[in-house]
């Protein structure tokens, strides 16, 4: 496999001091760190979206990418090239896992069933490579948003006919990311929200979505797909108001909807920013009720309010990150996907290739730099020292329940005012996190 990018080799990992490009100076999949191995710590994915489907256009501009093994008009043949070309994008990257939405990977026909032939050929293209590389799938979607059909939604549509129609595709793209032995499969309600509610009723839309999902666990449990199902929060774009807006309303909707048992959260880095949170406080939200899935790794840009999808490079987010995957004892059978794009400016073919390198490497870094803070253990000393006083005397008792607001009552009119407070040390805290960046 050499034939799109005939420039490139297989990127190796040469070490902190390289200045090849084209190198890893940080990523060694192999290293052992906390006892297991780069790759399986990150299970690094490639997004077949933006890194194969990205185009460069944007509201104000034309297509830029190039993209040499593209045809002018889409097709089933043209789907199946552009798979080699990813394939060998990816086997010579050395990521392990790609993830995909039904109709990136082939083209939407006439019909329905003109549609799902069209996938079920494409999908025959993309098992024999998947064999021949070794590559495999972290997960599979359905594109329920692109299509005008779903204006008002997938899911949570005011038309029934739509929702039927949603429910037909992600039978289908269920079944096809069990054929190629998908990990997971993620639901992102791209148009699962409103812009008014003067036309939205939008407890009925809600319980539609629960009932979807529903159908979904079924279907599943029915063909025996026992991959992870995930669903990935977003507070806006495209609609105003998305059902799925943070990690906090995802727990929400799943433990109302009875759901928590069967899935867990696609945390996304440009997502919970746009939420007004910060990845840390996602990543932490889901953690703590056990439903962190997996994490689509990119960032946005500080000046710009929208979802920019930029390939994370920042040490700090990568160290933030990392130091949360190690304490809930990581992430499998999710993974590190890049839902991030190339900058419209930046159009060669190889620039995919500097743009994954750079944001594996920024990922070995944060957890080269979590696992070193978390060895020296003085954060951890200071975070426990903190809440000492929760650990004997009345902490210990109102943490086990003994006692009630009577018996609270009592002790503070006897003691008149509590312990003074002791300083936060914020600014020692950050100063021991920066010890080691
Ligand atoms: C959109 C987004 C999607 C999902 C998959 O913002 O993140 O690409 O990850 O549908
Ligand atoms: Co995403």
């Amino acid at each position: 496999m050499n034939e799109h990018f005939p420039d490139v080799p297989t990127i190796p990992f040469e070490g902190p001091q390289s200045d090849n490009p084209l190198a890893f100076r940080h990523y060694n999949a192999d290293e052992q760190v906390e006892g297991l191995a780069m790759k399986d710590h990150f299970r690094f994915a490639v997004a077949y979206w933006h890194t194969f489907r990205g185009t460069g256009q944007d509201p104000f501009g034309a297509p830029t990418m190039q993209r040499p093994w593209e045809a002018p008009a889409d097709s089933v043949d043209n789907a199946k090239r552009r798979a080699e070309a990813a394939f060998e994008f990816i086997s010579k990257l050395g990521a392990p896992f790609y993830c995909f939405h039904d109709r990136d990977i082939a083209p939407e026909g006439e019909t329905l069933k003109e549609t799902n032939a069209n996938l079920d050929a494409v999908v025959d293209t993309l098992e024999r490579l998947q064999e021949a590389t070794g590559v495999r799938l972290l997960w599979g979607t359905a594109n329920l948003f692109s299509n005008p059909r779903f204006m008002h939604g997938a899911a949570t549509s005011c038309n029934a006919e739509t929702f039927a129609y949603a429910a037909a595709q992600v039978k289908k793209a269920l079944e096809a990311t069990l054929r190629l032995g998908g990990e997971n499969y993620v639901f992102w309600g791209g148009r699962e929200g409103y812009a008014t509610l003067l036309n939205t009723d939008m407890k009925r839309e809600l319980d539609h979505l629960g009932a979807f999902f529903h159908m979904a666990v079924d279907y599943a449990q029915k063909i025996g797909f026992t991959g992870q199902f995930l669903i990935e929060p977003k507070p806006m774009e495209p609609t105003k108001h998305q059902y799925d807006f943070d990690a906090a309303a995802c727990v929400a909707f799943l433990k109302t909807y009875g759901l928590d048992e069967h899935f867990k959260l696609n945390i996304e880095t440009n997502h919970a920013t746009l939420a007004g949170h910060t990845m840390g406080h996602e990543l932490e939200t889901a953690a703590m009720h056990g439903l962190l899935g997996s994490i689509d790794a990119n960032r946005g840009d500080t000046l710009l309010g929208w979802d920019t999808d930029q390939f994370p490079t920042d040490i700090y987010l990568t160290t933030e990150v990392m130091l949360i995957v190690l304490k809930h004892g990581g992430l499998a059978p999710g993974g590190f996907n890049f839902d991030a794009k190339v900058r419209r400016e930046s159009f060669e073919p190889i620039d995919l290739f500097h743009a994954h390198i750079g944001a594996m490497d920024a990922f070995a870094r944060g957890l080269k730099i979590a696992a070193a803070i978390r060895a020296d253990g003085a954060l951890d000393e200071m975070l426990t020292a903190r809440y000492s006083s929760w650990d004997s005397g009345l902490g210990a008792q109102i943490e086990s329940g003994e006692l009630g607001f009577e018996e609270l009552e009592r002790l503070m009119l006897e003691k008149g005012e509590p312990a003074a407070n002791e300083s936060g040390r914020q600014e020692l805290f950050e100063n021991v996190v920066n010890r080691f960046i």
